[in-house]
């Protein structure tokens, strides 16, 4: 690679090049560097917050080294590089991530300790990078992780959102959305003025013909607004690898204030541009499988294409190779169909700037591409009115119309006897306005589809893409099952459990490669080996006990079965099924007489979870769950036979502590919902069982763990249309015991009854479209058989164990060399680290 420094000098910068800290007295003098000098305080006045900030600063400076020695050996290696567009990376915290990975928590520790800091006060003070709504935002985190920790070439692409996901406060039961002003203090990024891109919106196409009669698009009198890139380095666990996050900030093209305007007095005009340009990355979207079509998030979507292909075709071009190589250099996978319009934006890109031939383009275009899928339900299904796509992205418009055109002569001439296949498969929707589907576009674009689990995978091919499956044939579509990175969801949530596991297997090599965790089950008889297995276990729920006290100001017993339901709010994930059963339990309790209470299984149902803040059904059952925490908890006649809990503000660094200390947690969603999930993953790594329907990876877990391991219930995806037929057309039967809990809500026991009369009315009058009233009782009956298990607690920490040794299958290490292999054809790159 060039160096900008010439030969003779460079000895010095050798000389005196950054130094990665190896011993906590080099530790220990970074962060008081950092404490007087980067923040200007000192031992006068060095509260947990600084101690924090400090720590961070000495681990950020240690990971920029190492981040920058694998830019250079990446570069000079010049592989194929993996690049993956998430509207979403729901990071958490970093710090603790950082020193784990790096192999230096010890030290860090031991050197707080010196300074007069306790870690844990420490870590604690981070506030989490939420820059995501839920499971695909957390997937593509967890990617980011095993694509270092595995030496992939990568980077991420997103947005540096001003404000991430809200803040949720529970006011009087209900949600407030607060927003979150994460980047107060961010010490991971760091701002790279020099890199930016210069992204074109509105405007007019003109074409015209040039000398040799070929035709040409000029997009012209555009707004321009620039892209600055912010990057977060990603450190692999147990390698020198760090790879880079990029997000794009958005800001005027021409500066902060237009001075004309303000020297003639127009202080508001002048910086009208800049608030405009800076609002595009304002905001992450709230929104969670869920109907999305704002002006702005389209804005959102463009921006951030187009500065990262700008971007990854300036890489490209370094190397100075034919285009036709560009998919041999280049891999970019499609997270969802929110980055959609990079497939046109390539296309662009190559004809209208590099001179290609379309077919030549497209031809590399969609060997560039990979789309995955996450949802099969209608309403998050993405699409964009023409005429909006039009005003905004006049050329583009252009090009998809080219695409459909060039797709559906090639669909008419395969299928000349399937008239309406065309209009089906059409990326035009013809309705009022019409529409383009984002998912075929998607589809059409990319060499390859995949779903997240095998059912949703199944799903895909035989309803949203049905007829894409016939026109590309069967190969086209596969699955890669998600997994979840075990440094952050096992080693980093429950160091104890990670160390007790590295005890019996002979170290921490199980932590990049999860199916060693298979030998545990010769432990399984071991006594002394449950023993510490259930402390563990134990430990853990008094952890979330006393937090639950301290902010729910709740008393539970952590011997109680704990209950867990911690995901975003969405009446298909069926939290108001999960609150039903407990209005049922809590009438079952005062059926009884206190001698017969005494003999019940303890238990405490936990939730936690943000709903979309214009998502007023799943707001409605945030209400009620409140609701009868405040009934239930507070009758003397229940005691802790039953506790019910709403914890607030549910997120990443709360997830790794809630997840460990579940004894059961609920999977719920109606059977054909769910693509996969992941905490159910978690939760079963961490020595928790799960109840679930069969549904997304539930279904490969029971496979993984045996059906004796898992509580599974409810009824078959291949059911559910029926049943909603059944619903509408035949007679709607309401089960007994959840009529029982209706008219109980109805007579006011949780406070007024019309609150809650449209979740009601939602399965008793509208159809039951998730299916409530079907699943009811056999939900029920699992339950009952759930407390009889939990009795027989050595049958209980067989089942546990047993479970954890079989989840090796779940790494997300697995998926990322599944895409690499399947889908991406890379290699990794393994980076020298300096001696130590
Ligand atoms: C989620 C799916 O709902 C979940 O089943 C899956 O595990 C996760 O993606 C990762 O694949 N989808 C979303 C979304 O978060 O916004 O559509």
């Amino acid at each position: 690679i060039e160096a900008s420094i010439p030969e003779g000098q460079r000895a010095a910068w050798r000389k005196y090049s950054a130094q990665e800290f190896k011993t906590k007295d080099e530790f220990d003098s970074e962060v008081v560097k950092h404490i007087e000098t980067t923040l200007a305080r000192s031992l006068f006045n060095c509260d947990e917050a600084a101690a924090y900030a400090g720590t961070a600063l000495a681990f950020r400076d240690r990971l920029i080294i190492e981040w920058n020695r694998t830019q250079q050996q990446q570069t000079a290696a010049d592989p194929k590089r993996v690049y993956y567009l998430s509207l979403e990376f729901l990071m958490g915290r970093a710090l603790d991530n950082a020193m784990l990975n790096t192999g230096m928590k010890n030290i860090a520790s031991e050197g707080l300790e010196d300074l007069g800091f306790r870690m844990e006060d420490v870590i604690s003070q981070e506030r989490d990078a939420a820059l995501g709504n839920g499971g695909l935002g957390r997937l593509a985190a967890c990617f980011l992780d095993s694509l270092a920790t595995l030496n992939y070439p990568a980077w991420g692409y997103a947005l540096r959102y001003r404000y991430g996901i809200f803040k949720q406060e529970i006011i009087d039961g209900y949600q407030v959305e607060i927003p979150d002003y994460w980047l107060d203090f961010n010490p991971w990024e760091f701002p790279r003025h020099d890199v930016t891109v210069d992204v074109q919106f509105y405007g007019n196409v003109r074409k015209y013909t040039d000398g040799s009669g070929k035709q040409i698009s000029v997009w012209e009198n555009g707004e321009i607004v620039t892209a600055v890139a912010y990057d977060a380095p990603i450190p692999g666990y147990g390698t020198k690898t760090t790879n880079n996050l990029r997000l794009w900030s958005s800001k005027a093209s021409h500066g902060e204030f237009d001075f004309t305007k303000f020297n003639s007095g127009e202080y508001e005009a002048s910086v009208a541009d800049q608030q405009r340009a800076e609002t595009i990355s304002a905001v992450l979207y709230p929104n969670d499988s869920l109907e999305r079509g704002k002006e702005l998030r389209l804005k959102q979507q463009y921006f951030w294409c187009a500065a990262s292909l700008f971007d990854i075709v300036r890489r490209f071009k370094k190397s100075r190779k034919a285009w036709k190589e560009f998919p041999n250099q280049v891999a970019i996978q499609l997270n969802d169909t929110h980055p959609t319009l990079a497939i046109p934006e390539l296309q662009r890109i190559l004809i209208d700037q590099e001179g290609l031939e379309w077919d030549e383009a497209w031809s590399i275009v969609q060997k560039t591409f990979g789309y995955t899928n996450h949802t099969v339900l209608p309403e998050a299904l993405e699409k964009w009115s023409v005429p909006l796509i039009q005003h905004l992205l006049p050329r583009h418009l252009q090009i998809i119309y080219d695409i459909n055109l060039n797709f559906l002569q090639y669909v008419e001439r395969n299928f000349p006897k399937d008239r309406d296949m065309l209009s089906r498969v059409s990326i035009i929707e013809e309705s009022q306005p019409k529409m383009v589907r984002m998912a075929y576009l998607a589809v059409i674009g990319s060499h390859k589809v995949n779903g997240v689990a095998e059912l949703h995978s199944d799903l895909i091919k035989t309803t949203i893409f049905k007829d894409f499956v016939k026109i590309y044939g069967p190969d086209k579509f596969t699955n890669v099952t998600n997994g979840i990175t075990p440094r952050r969801w096992l080693h980093q949530a429950n160091p104890r459990l990670s160390e007790l596991i590295a005890s019996k297997l002979g170290g921490y090599d199980f932590l990049r490669d999860l199916t060693q965790l298979h030998k545990l089950e010769s432990y399984v008889d071991d006594k002394e080996f449950r023993k510490e297995f259930q402390e563990i276990k134990y430990a853990n729920k008094v952890r979330l006990a006393k937090y639950i006290k301290e902010v729910n100001g709740i008393a539970v017993n952590p011997s109680s079965l704990f209950d867990i339901q911690v995901k975003r709010m969405h009446e298909y994930k069926r939290q108001q099924l999960n609150i039903f059963g407990v209005i049922h339990r809590y009438l079952e309790l005062k059926d009884m007489s206190p001698e017969e209470r005494k003999k019940v299984q303890p238990r405490v149902s936990i939730f936690g979870g943000k709903a979309a803040p214009g998502y007023w059904m799943a707001k409605t059952v945030i209400h009620l769950i409140n609701q009868v925490s405040k009934v239930v908890n507070s009758d003397k006649d229940i005691g802790d036979a039953l506790k019910v809990v709403f914890l607030e503000d549910y997120n990443v660094s709360k997830a790794e502590m809630i997840t460990p200390a579940s004894d059961i947690s609920e999977h719920i969603s109606t059977a054909g919902t769910e693509a996969s999930g992941t905490s159910n993953m978690k939760f079963v790594l961490n020595g928790g069982l799960i109840i679930g329907t069969c549904d997304g990876a539930n279904i490969e877990i029971t496979r993984e763990v045996g059906e004796d391991n898992i509580f599974l219930f409810g009824n078959l995806s291949e059911d559910v249309e029926d049943l909603r037929h059944h619903h509408f057309y035949g007679e709607f039967q309401l089960d007994p015991s959840l009529d029982r809990v209706f008219k109980t809500i109805r007579e006011g026991a949780f406070g007024d009854a019309g609150q809650f009369s449209a979740l009601v009315n939602s399965i008793v009058d509208h159809g039951d479209y998730y299916l409530v009233s079907d699943d009811f009782k056999s939900y029920l009956d699992t339950q009952k058989l759930i407390d009889e298990a939990y009795k027989n607690q050595e049958e209980w920490l067989t089942k546990t164990i047993t479970s954890v040794a079989r989840m090796g299958f779940f790494s997300s290490d697995r998926c990322i060399d599944e895409y690499a292999e399947m889908i991406w054809n890379v290699e990794p790159v393994k980076v020298q680290g300096q001696e130590s």
